[in-house]
């Protein structure tokens, strides 16, 4: 065999082997929802047709030509009894874009289409996009809202930039309508996510404002705001902060939207990520809040602290102490499976369920912010437990 025939074999059987892997739920507990051995996504899932020359003509040692570097933030959604994640994949010249990967189980088997998502090309300035989140509207569209990122030229600065909330909308994944970019006060704008339903008869947006590129300075957390028209989208009323930021929290630096809420009996459950600065730099964890099914810029449960947070090799990657997730699906069965990168590098799952996620998010005591009363709060719960072993 040539050096391409058997370098070509070996990753063929490689990749086949790691698409076709079983996954199984990981030995950690907490009783709300489980993780996974391994991630769902990775650069190694990309298709080998999309980083190599199979010309052993033009390569002849079957060398990569355009290699990924990560494959990190995933919007999800479930149609068909299929699940099929948006994810955002970074190739090895940094650039990022959107690939849809399918699989008939919500834990393993995720295959990429061969193609990524070609975008409408309408942002002539736009250099990045990334971190789709997409969203099953009542209107009929499936909506994808990413981040569109630009250079600011208004600086003389090579990394500053310029992040705008990009929209786009399909029926099938495949062919995408692009829509202009969401206009609102703010300057700049990332995590960005459409509310499912009409609220007062408008399009509804979870918004997170920020003056700068990194820091998202006055932008006091996850903001709420309406907008008339889909086609030409403009925040028309005031954007009201649903999920604040909290000095000492796990949101202290910033937060955002994560997945698209998820409408329950009791509520509108988020999924969301809180940012705070170490020693170590930020760490991004997860976190969930409620808000109300009526109104859903009202918050109504706020569960204290961490919901994910990156555990053992997730620490580490491209950008280490990173939980992200931008997407979640609910199946018909009420399971919930929660898609979240670890160190902006990988993909993995988190399952549980509805009723799970209920008990958890108006079940779990909030944050008293302040060491006296959580070690009160935790003194109450000590007390009851032992009443209850010495019953
Ligand atoms: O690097 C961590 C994350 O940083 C950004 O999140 P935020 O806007 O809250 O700082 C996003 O760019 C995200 O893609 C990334 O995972």
């Amino acid at each position: 065999m040539s050096i391409f025939e058997t370098n070509f074999a070996r990753e063929n059987a490689r990749y086949e082997a790691l698409i076709t892997r079983p996954n199984k739920v990981a030995g950690s507990y907490n009783g709300i929802y489980d993780r996974y051995v391994h991630p769902v996504l990775s650069a190694a899932h990309a298709p080998l047709i999309w980083k190599y020359d199979f010309d052993p003509k033009t390569n002849p040692y079957f060398m990569e030509r355009l290699g990924i570097n990560a494959v990190l933030n995933s919007g999800a959604i479930y149609l068909n009894g299929k699940y099929y994640l948006v994810a955002r994949v970074e190739g090895n010249d940094r650039k990022s874009f959107f690939a849809v990967a399918e699989s008939d189980s919500p834990t393993e088997g995720f295959r990429f289409w061969d193609f990524p998502v070609q975008l409408p090309d309408t942002e002539p300035e736009e250099t990045n996009v990334y971190d789709m989140r997409l969203t099953r509207h009542e209107d009929g569209w499936i909506y994808g809202v990413f981040c569109s990122e630009s250079k600011d030229k208004s600086v003389n600065d090579l990394s500053a930039a310029v992040a705008q909330a990009g929209i786009v909308r399909t029926k099938d994944l495949k062919t995408w309508e692009r829509l202009p970019n969401l206009k609102s006060k703010s300057p700049q704008q990332r995590n960005v996510v459409l509310h499912p339903e009409f609220v007062e008869g408008k399009y509804a947006f979870y918004t997170r404002p920020q003056d700068d590129f990194i820091e998202t300075g006055s932008g006091g957390g996850v903001c709420f705001g309406l907008c008339e028209d889909i086609t030409d989208p403009v925040i028309c009323t005031e954007e009201v902060v649903v999920s604040p930021r909290i000095y000492h929290t796990i949101t202290e630096a910033k937060n955002g939207a994560g997945a698209v809420p998820i409408k329950t009996e009791k509520g509108w459950i988020h999924i969301a990520h809180g940012v705070r600065n170490t020693a170590a730099g930020l760490r991004y964890v997860i976190y969930v809040f409620a808000t109300d099914l009526n109104d859903p810029k009202k918050l109504i449960a706020s569960p204290s602290g961490v919901f994910i947070a990156p555990h053992g090799h997730e620490r580490v990657g491209d950008v280490s102490n990173v939980c992200f997730t931008n997407g979640a699906v609910v199946n018909e069965k009420g399971e919930v499976y929660i898609y979240y990168a670890s160190s902006d590098t990988r993909v993995h799952v988190a399952s549980t369920t509805i009723d799970k996620l209920v008990d958890y998010t108006f079940n779990t005591p909030s944050d008293p912010l302040r060491s006296v009363d959580c070690v009160k709060q935790r003194c109450e719960l000590i007390e009851k437990n032992l009443k209850y072993l010495n019953k």
